[in-house]
């Protein structure tokens, strides 16, 4: 190939053929999105791997909009989504879980048909540990096209985004992705590559290739994950599915099961992805102002796009993850997923009228204290 030839965009290509059928604009709009997702997250991806080495460990030295310090990493993976969201012709506005409010695309505000929501860098917890992290991204419709969106547009259940993902920077940086049309995983070829986009290096830019395109969770599995250290503070319906899988052989379920916790839930469903598996972060009684963990926009609906689309389910325990409709930008909602067998089990469990769901919340770590006697 000679140096006035472009490099074949691998990605682009992968989803023009995935996209067939679609509308040919909403098909090229999303795309060129996606291409703008994809596009930062190799730059996190190249800084990621350099850790310390780019001095991207520790703590940015800044308080965030939950009142939780960023790590620097996290700002850095922030201001690339960004960069990269504010020049796609496609992105009206984007929220960034790092940031109160929407950040409006100076250019393209009134005109772009998508609104991107992100979690720049979930797992933080692990970054210093050398442990997987990832980005996770949502693409909602800007319904209103020619006015700039606000924070209300994106109050979208789950079921109306367009597309969701995740990139994992593990010991192979992977992208996953649904456009409702089964999830695909692309790996990031770094061969021959030098040149991030950044002006860093003469070679081609590295590749996403397309390594799966139909991925299917298993719908039995034996396996599931959740931060035993809270059980205390967990509701009925969790102790009693948590206690039988513990139970194993010996228990109601006659068979043994097998625990996993990484704290960072891209790793989490990637394992998922790949070989079946529970994930719960289910409410607890341990901060009763904040009885949720996981955030709804640009945690759960995304991921449960990603899992439903695979044959699994996403659940808070009693209404389907894509079913809620958000109250704020940074909602946070009890998170259930996985393979389909074993979240019907803990639906039922919900439903089940000697379970009460609520009871742990009129204890007395709750904002409803019960009256003393
Ligand atoms: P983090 O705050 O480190 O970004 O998004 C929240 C999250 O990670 C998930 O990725 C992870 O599953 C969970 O929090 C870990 O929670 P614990 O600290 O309770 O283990």
């Amino acid at each position: 190939m000679n140096n006035t030839t472009p490099p074949p965009n691998l990605l682009d290509e992968a989803l023009q053929r995935h996209l067939v059928g679609m509308a040919p604009d909403a098909a090229l709009a999303l795309r060129e999105t996606i291409n703008a997702i994809a596009q930062a997250c190799v730059r996190i991806s190249d800084v990621a791997s350099l850790g310390v080495l780019a001095d991207a460990h520790g703590l940015a030295g800044e308080r965030d909009v939950h009142s939780e310090e960023p790590k620097r990493l996290d700002v850095i993976a922030d201001g690339l989504m960004a960069s990269s969201l504010s020049a796609c012709r496609h992105v009206a506005a984007w929220a960034s879980q790092e940031h109160e409010q929407p950040h409006v695309s100076h250019a393209h505000g009134t005109k772009g048909g998508h609104l991107v929501v992100f979690d720049p860098l979930d797992g933080s917890s692990n970054i210093e540990a050398n442990i997987s992290i990832g980005t996770i991204f949502s693409v909602l419709p800007h319904r209103y096209r020619g006015m700039a969106p606000g924070a209300a547009d994106f109050m979208q259940p789950g079921h109306q985004q367009i597309a969701a993902g995740y990139v994992l920077y593990g010991p192979a940086t992977l992208m996953v992705l649904t456009c409702r049309r089964g999830v695909l995983v692309f790996g990031l070829d770094w061969r021959g590559a030098r040149d991030t986009g950044a002006g860093n290096g003469p070679g081609a830019a590295p590749q996403w290739v397309l390594t799966y395109d139909d991925v299917r969770i298993p719908e039995h599995t034996r396996e599931f994950a959740i931060n035993a250290s809270n059980q205390r503070f967990w509701e009925k319906p969790i102790q009693r599915y948590v206690a039988e899988c513990v139970a194993g052989d010996s228990g109601p379920r006659m068979k043994d099961f097998n625990m996993r916790w990484v704290a960072s839930m891209v790793a989490e469903v990637h394992r998922i992805m790949t070989r079946g598996g529970v994930f719960l972060y289910p409410r607890d009684t341990r901060e009763p102002r904040r009885p949720d963990r996981l955030r709804l926009l640009a945690e759960a609906a995304p991921m449960a796009l990603l899992v439903e689309q695979a044959g699994g389910r996403a659940t808070n325990g009693t209404s389907e993850l894509l079913d809620l409709v958000p109250d704020t930008l940074h909602q946070r909602v009890p998170v259930i997923l996985g393979s389909k067998d074993e979240i019907d089990r803990i639906v039922g469990y919900h439903a089940d009228p000697s379970e009460n769901v609520s009871w742990q919340l009129f204890k007395t770590r709750s904002l409803f204290v019960q009256p003393q006697a």
